[in-house]
């Protein structure tokens, strides 16, 4: 069925075939939405657009969102082009490499503002930047992980920053509530990606995630992608201000199983 069929959403954040974002773009685009990409720098531009060619998708805009002017730059596209949208999925975000190791309290100023700007602010900028053409009965979503809630070791600002993130999508949905916008953020377990590539031990962890987690299997872009159609789908109508787990159940473990005990 195609549940999101009549609806426009715009996603930030596809970098490759493994982004989080693509998942999430082929999961709408199968559920029948109507699609907008958006890119950060030349790079991305080679690899965004063949991927939006290959499903049809020809709204494909630069939007580092550093930067004010290019975050309202899209937001005039968008509307010109759409008039108004459904549905804005924000899958972003950065921290500086050196802050991903050590002690967290060797944090930098600019580290930390960095961090923040580029993975916190920049959801509620865009939220800002659409909400004059978001459409009655929309939805706002972002990605989360669980290094918000409790230590992730090495995760670092970035755990800082989601936790900041998911009290921004309580704010937020609190905000566009009378306006029957919701806002929602999906927490993933950890997903082979590029972001992920660059942090060191990550294939350690994500062997260790799967040996302990309640299912026993991996979490995949397209799990996320299906979850995200359910909270941008009317399925959903009357859930707000929430984080939503796609994580094989890791979260609900208090004291995981000694490493020798299979
Ligand atoms: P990814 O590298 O595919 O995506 C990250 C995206 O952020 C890229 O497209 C990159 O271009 C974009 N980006 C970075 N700086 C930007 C800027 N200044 N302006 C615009 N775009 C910018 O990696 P991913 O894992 O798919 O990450 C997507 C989201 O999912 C992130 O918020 C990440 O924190 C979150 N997440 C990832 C995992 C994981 O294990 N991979 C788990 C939970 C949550
Ligand atoms: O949110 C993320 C990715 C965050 C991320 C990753 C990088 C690597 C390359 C943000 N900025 C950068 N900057 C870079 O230069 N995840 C949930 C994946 C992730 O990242 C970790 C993890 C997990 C899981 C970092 C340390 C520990 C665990």
């Amino acid at each position: 069925m195609e549940i999101l069929s009549g609806k426009t959403a715009l996603i930030f954040g596809i970098a490759n075939k493994r982004s989080i974002a693509w998942g999430i773009a082929q999961a709408f685009h199968e559920h029948g939405a109507q699609l907008g990409f958006s890119y950060a720098g030349e790079v991305m531009e080679k690899r965004v657009k063949p991927l939006a060619e290959s499903i049809g998708v020809t709204f494909v805009e630069p939007c580092d969102v550093s930067s004010d002017e290019e975050i309202a730059s899209i937001a005039t596209k968008a509307k010109d082009t759409f008039g108004e949208i459904d549905i804005l999925v924000h899958a972003i975000g950065f921290a500086n490499k050196e802050e991903l190791q050590g002690e967290y309290y060797n944090t930098s100023r600019d580290g930390f503002h960095l961090a923040m700007d580029i993975s916190v602010y920049s959801f509620t900028a865009l939220a800002k930047a659409f909400q004059p053409i978001l459409r009655p009965g929309g939805a706002l979503l972002t990605l989360t992980y669980y290094g918000s809630e409790k230590v992730a070791p090495n995760y670092n600002v970035m755990g800082v920053a989601k936790a900041a993130l998911e009290a921004s999508v309580r704010y937020l949905a609190y905000d566009f509530g009378p306006s029957n916008i919701r806002v929602n953020a999906i927490s993933a377990g950890p997903i082979r990606t590029l972001a992920a590539s660059g942090v060191s031990g990550f294939k350690s962890m994500h062997r260790q995630f799967t040996q302990v987690t309640p299912m026993k299997v991996e979490v995949t872009i397209e799990d996320v992608g299906n979850t995200a159609v359910y909270l941008c789908s009317n399925l959903s109508a009357k859930t707000t201000g929430q984080t939503t787990f796609v994580d094989s159940g890791y979260n609900i473990l208090g004291v995981l199983e000694p490493a020798d005990c299979d």
